[in-house]
């Protein structure tokens, strides 16, 4: 029988690995390994190896399902869509169109998220989101501001000609294992790497420099570089004034700064402060890879401009080797984000509060009455589902329910909603909450493009049918237009793709038959254009070509142990388990290496609460409490513990205060106490 190899992109992470499907007699029978692809290089990580697991599970979504008492009825797609508009329909009807919001999926293809942002404008809402909220927004704001671009400025093969990494607030080792193999192969060759993380981890191992810093002292730790850099006239003066403005203010503001100073906030010596700025300012070219442990704070937005800061000084942008490179989580978020799906902007970026925005679309897609934005953030639908304001949501390939912040909160608003439509793969706890369950096809089941976290943008081929009658979020989101009226005629993802290629200037070239092997790395602005893979070589995209130094006062987090809540939690991720878990707890190989929850505590503290390894403990936070087996583990300092939030409860503890401009909650900061359970 033949076997025929289908190439298809990792669903899991933003490191965006390429491998092959081998198909025969239409079943998937295996992995084969892509040796040419730019990034992967023929390897792949525990969850992308077993990313075919979930393919033909059992449990999969096959048919619609409409809420019957307590239960679930299987129906047709015509009355599920009938549905669908008849509850997002009413919505509208009876408080306006602001009254619908919608979660977009950055799991689903560019083409599907384009779809989503403009069913949700047309229909009249400006309220689109993504998970992005919950992970990069503060990257969004903060690198807009400082940089004018929100991307990763190089490209991830590129950090292996860096000679300095410095990883902070990011586990690349265990979330983005791929990508730490360019690291290992940058230590290779004799860069210099610095971590800092309030844990070792995998990732700290690696590290030459490890600044094991108290949660949520980010920007008292790089204020603290900034000063040593500036003090021992470390910085690229050239570069500064060439390039960038602000110097004066950020000097000016750091200049009380000391490494003493940061060393009593942070818990680091002031000689390692020292050592780290020293190492990462005289690095021939240093970069700064950066992902959740910086972004998840109330202070994301400073911690964000506080790294710029330290690149811009040095003139570490804009040259192999060099870089600031936020670490997207998401296979598709970044791609999610390109295409519109964030409260502010429309595709391309495109501000959704500028009258011109709204004058381009109208035209672009034919169209009246288009929402001028921002609207609702993710974290703000939540609220006004609860306050009313939100009626109806249509949640796509996100699972808030156990994702966001304060669980018993989502899942009161998410049950005060009229009317909720959830189109997902799984029956997902948000799903469990909906009216309507649209069953969709995973990423081997359709075909379209995906955006990893270096802007490259890659195709993947179908190469499998969807189970049961379960059908690709295009054709989908496709039926729920044509319900409304609207002309979605789309019968593929290429011919979505050719209307991107026309309405988002960052994928104006990058067309179909161009993306056959290896990908295209916005921005791509025509047919010939070969793609960027580095950002910022020559001047930044803001006001006289310069990049913006702000300064950035040191906040604490919002929560701090207490008497009542003596322990700080700090939650984040395992390398067998991905995000709210729907997928990996499905999949045998991975759940067998983590099967629950647990919380990592230091072994003194352990003995102080009487626990040993493996007890059942009770963690508890203003929030509510959940069980979880005891970790022992050195790896967290006394008085820090952490949970993964693979498994339902974490996110019954953390608390919902955001940011105050990104919007991201402080997943990373919770007070908490422990008790042990008889
Ligand atoms: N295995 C696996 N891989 C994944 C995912 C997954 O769920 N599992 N999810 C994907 C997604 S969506 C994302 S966004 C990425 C996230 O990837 P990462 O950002 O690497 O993930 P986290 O584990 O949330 O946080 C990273 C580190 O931040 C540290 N940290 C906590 N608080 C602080 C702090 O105050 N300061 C500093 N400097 N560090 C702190 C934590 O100890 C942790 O080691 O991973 C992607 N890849
Ligand atoms: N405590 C705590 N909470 C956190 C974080 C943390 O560090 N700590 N991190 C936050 C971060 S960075 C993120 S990104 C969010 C993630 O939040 P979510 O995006 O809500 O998390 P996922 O579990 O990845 O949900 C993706 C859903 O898409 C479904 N899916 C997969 N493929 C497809 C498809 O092709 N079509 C459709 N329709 N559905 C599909 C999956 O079954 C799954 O239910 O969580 C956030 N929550
Ligand atoms: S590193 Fe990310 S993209 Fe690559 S195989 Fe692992 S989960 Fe998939
Ligand atoms: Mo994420």
């Amino acid at each position: 029988m033949t076997k025929v190899l289908v190439p298809t992109i990792c669903p899991y992470c933003g490191a965006g690995c390429g491998f092959f499907i081998a198909v025969e007699k239409e079943r998937a029978v295996g992995i084969e390994y892509m040796l040419d692809h730019p990034v992967s290089e023929g390897a792949l990580c525990s969850k992308g190896n077993a990313a075919l697991e979930i393919v033909g599970h059992q449990e999969r979504l096959t048919s619609p399902l409409k809420r019957r008492g307590d239960g679930w009825a299987k129906i047709s797609w015509e009355e599920a869509i009938g549905l669908a508009a008849k509850g997002l329909g009413d919505a509208k009807k009876r408080r306006g169109p602001a009254s619908i919001a919608f979660l977009a999926s950055s799991k689903c293809t560019n083409e599907e998220n384009y779809l989503i942002e403009k069913l949700a404008r047309l229909l009249g809402s400006p309220h689109v989101d993504n998970c992005a909220r919950l992970c990069h927004a503060p990257s969004v704001v903060g690198l807009n501001r400082t940089l004018g671009a929100a991307g990763m400025t190089n490209p991830i093969p590129d950090v292996a000609s860096s000679r300095c990494i410095f990883i902070i607030g990011s586990n690349l080792a265990e979330n983005h294992p791929v990508i730490s193999r360019w690291v290992h192969r940058a230590k290779d060759a004799g860069a210099l790497v610095i971590v800092a993380d309030p844990r070792e981890t995998h990732t700290s191992w690696m590290a030459d420099i490890f600044l094991q810093l108290a949660p949520g002292t980010d920007v008292a730790l790089l204020n603290g570089m900034a000063h040593v850099i500036i003090r021992e006239g470390l910085l690229d003066g050239e570069y500064i004034a060439r390039n960038t403005k602000g110097f004066e203010v950020l000097a000016e503001s750091v200049r009380d700064f000391t490494p003493e100073k940061a060393a009593e906030i942070t818990g680091v010596t002031a000689d390692e402060i020292v050592r780290a700025a020293r190492a990462y300012a005289s690095s021939p070219a240093s970069s700064i890879l950066y992902s959740m442990g910086i972004t998840q704070h109330t202070t994301g937005t400073d911690n964000v401009q506080a790294v710029s800061n330290l690149a811009l000084i040095c003139g570490h942008l804009g040259r192999s080797g060099t870089g600031v490179m936020p670490l997207r989580g998401q296979n598709n978020v970044q791609g999610a984000c390109d295409m519109g799906a964030l409260a502010e902007f429309y595709p391309g970026y495109r501000k959704a509060s500028d009258p011109e925005t709204i004058k381009y679309f109208s035209s672009a897609w034919e169209a009246d009455g288009l929402p001028t934005g921002p609207g609702l953030t993710a974290t703000e639908m939540i609220e006004a589902a609860t306050s009313g304001d939100v009626g109806a949501m249509y949640i796509v390939g996100e699972d808030p329910a156990n994702s966001d912040p304060s669980s018993r909160r989502v899942r009161k608003a998410l049950d005060a909603l009229d009317f909720l439509v959830v189109q997902d793969v799984f029956m997902t706890a948000t799903a469990q909450a909906a009216d309507l369950v649209l069953p969709g096809a995973v990423w081997a089941e359709k075909e379209g493009s995906f955006t990893n976290t270096e802007r490259r943008v890659q195709w993947s081929s179908k190469a499998l049918d969807p189970p049961g009658s379960a059908l690709s979020d295009r054709e989908i989101i496709c039926r729920v237009a044509l319900s409304f009226g609207l002309d979605f005629d789309y019968p593929d993802a290429a011919s979505v793709l050719a209307e991107i290629n026309r309405t988002v200037p960052q994928y104006a070239g990058i067309t179909r038959d161009r993306l056959e092997t290896g990908g295209l790395i916005w921005p791509c602005p025509s047919h010939d254009h070969p793609g960027t893979p580095i950002l910022h070589s020559s001047g930044f995209k803001l006001a006289e070509g310069r990049a913006a130094i702000v300064p950035v006062p040191y906040r604490p987090a919002v929560e701090v142990a207490n008497e009542d809540y003596p322990f700080v939690l700090t939650t984040g991720r395992a390398a067998v388990h991905h995000n709210a878990g729907s997928m990996t707890r499905r999949s045998p190989s991975l759940v067998s290496r983590e099967p629950d929850l647990y919380v990592e505590i230091n072994p003194t503290d352990a003995a102080k609460l009487k626990v040993v390894d493996g007890d059942p403990v009770t963690v508890t936070t203003l929030r509510g409490e959940t069980e979880a087996h005891a970790r022992l583990s050195v790896g967290v300092k006394e008085g820090v513990v952490f949970m993964p939030f693979h498994f339902p409860g974490t996110n019954v503890l953390t608390q919902e205060t955001t940011d105050p401009e990104a919007r991201i909650p402080e997943f990373k900061v919770s007070a908490c106490r422990i008790s042990r359970r008889d």
